[in-house]
């Protein structure tokens, strides 16, 4: 008997279109109907392999059998991660860069951060009250825009906060589209990273002083493991891989408030519970949204996987949503119940909104601490400071457009603190 399987292969020269019609569902459609975890299919004229679920995680996650140089689509890199990221980077360069990311994610870190966005949120509050309604996604992405600078140590003069958010959120909105939508996140990307490089210069010529150990002062002057320091532009990449994700987080801030939107029993309970209950909400806005849809990898060397052949190069995608919605690990994953993350045990890959795996040896995201404390002091805010309304509007969100948010981006009226 051979011990070797053939990967369901779907037919077609290309199946591009189909990626940008399907969207999220994509990969999970594949799978549901090959009955497969695992598939081969052509994407912009490569043969790529897709897979989902626990075990693909599992392999995918193995530093030995995939690497991610090249990995990336290149309107990926020129636009949401940059050259010579870390998201880029294997073995040694890897670890050590990541090692960088993660030195700057201590509880103390953590705890200003967590100070300076619960100030922000109060000052935005206040704000809101004069107004007759405010647009939820625009609003959050500026607030978090000055929480992600002020941690950061980047100074933020107040007339270029709008620009800045805004330049920061066509980088991670850009990247699946086409024409228009996508250039404008290459053009925020390259206007973006030369401000913050002419400021890497300034701090690396004695003119700026960084705020001591703030992720500036940290990155600005981090060697790498022969002892040089990184070049500005990539320096001004990884900084860039700190404020840019931190504004993504008015996405999930986004889905949290449709989520109290149409689970009112839900509301009431965050209301009244402990803080234990809030972590459970938002665990499961993580799983049950859509966000980041798959992550690319490069076969490092042949290898065989259940009898499946990966050979050297070939381009595999792993899916993100759909293993957040597999039904071999989550019961009626379509439906939103908070309580399945009661008594859950955690495991590094079966749950993996922001990636699998460890977040020192692999490339698991290295703010998913920053989100989860950020969404804390987010969902707080809207639970019990402030009363609001939702007036009537478009709040579906589409499943083919990568980032989804919903459409009206979350029209709230009436405003009222409650202290
Ligand atoms: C990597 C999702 C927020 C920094 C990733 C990955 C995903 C992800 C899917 C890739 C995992 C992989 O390649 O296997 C998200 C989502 C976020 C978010 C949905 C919500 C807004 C953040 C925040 C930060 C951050 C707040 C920083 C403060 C990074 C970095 C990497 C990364 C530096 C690269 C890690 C590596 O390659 O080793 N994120 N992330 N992310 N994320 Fe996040
Ligand atoms: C971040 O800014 O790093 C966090 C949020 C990014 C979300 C972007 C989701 C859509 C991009 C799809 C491209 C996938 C390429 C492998």
């Amino acid at each position: 008997m051979s011990n070797t399987n053939q990967i369901p292969r779907e037919d077609g020269m290309d199946h591009s279109l189909s990626l940008l019609r399907e969207g999220y569902m994509y990969i999970l459609n594949r799978r549901r109907s090959f009955q497969s975890d695992i598939f081969e299919t052509r994407l912009l004229g490569n043969k790529v392999i897709c897979m989902g679920g626990k075990e693909a995680a599992e392999v995918f996650y193995d530093t030995e059998k995939f690497k991610r140089k090249n990995a990336a689509p290149n309107r990926a890199v020129q636009t949401l991660f940059g050259k010579n990221g870390v998201q880029s980077l294997d073995d040694m360069e890897h670890k050590q860069r990541k090692e960088m990311f993660m030195s700057i994610m201590s509880p103390d870190q953590l705890k200003k951060l967590i100070h300076i966005t619960k100030e922000q949120w109060q000052s935005a509050g206040n704000k809101w009250r004069d107004k007759d309604e405010v647009i939820l996604y625009d609003e959050v992405q500026e607030l978090l825009c000055r929480s992600a600078c002020q941690w950061a140590g980047v100074p933020l003069p107040e007339e270029k906060t709008t620009e800045l958010s805004k330049d920061l959120g066509a980088m991670f909105e850009s990247a699946a589209k086409v024409g228009p939508s996508h250039w404008k996140g290459r053009n925020a990307r390259n206007q973006v990273e030369k401000w913050i490089g002419d400021l890497i210069e300034m701090v690396r010529s004695g003119n700026v002083q960084p705020p001591e150990n703030s992720v500036l002062e940290q990155f600005v002057w981090h060697r790498n493991s022969v002892g040089n320091l990184l070049d500005t532009k990539t320096v001004s990449v990884e900084i860039i891989n700190i404020l840019r994700p931190i504004v993504a987080i008015a996405i999930y801030v986004n889905f949290l408030a449709l989520a109290l939107h149409h689970h009112p029993e839900e509301t009431k309970k965050l209301k009244t519970t402990d803080k234990k209950y809030h972590e459970l909400f938002i665990q499961e806005v993580r799983r049950f949204y859509p966000f980041f849809p798959f992550v690319a990898a490069l076969v490092k060397k042949d290898f065989t996987w259940k009898g499946y052949t990966f050979k050297k190069d070939t381009l595999t995608l792993l899916d993100i949503y759909g293993t957040n919605h597999d039904t071999s690990i989550w019961d009626n994953p379509d439906r939103f119940n908070p309580k399945r993350f009661e008594n859950r045990k955690e495991n590094l890959y079966d749950f993996i909104p922001q990636g699998g795996g460890d977040y020192f040896l692999g490339h698991r995201c290295a703010g998913e601490w920053v989100t989860l404390e950020v969404l804390k002091v987010s969902l707080d805010f809207l639970v019990t400071q402030i009363k609001y309304e939702i007036p009537d509007q478009d709040l579906s969100f589409s499943m083919d457009s990568m980032p989804s948010i919903p459409n009206s981006r979350i029209v709230m009226k009436n405003i009222k603190k409650l202290f």
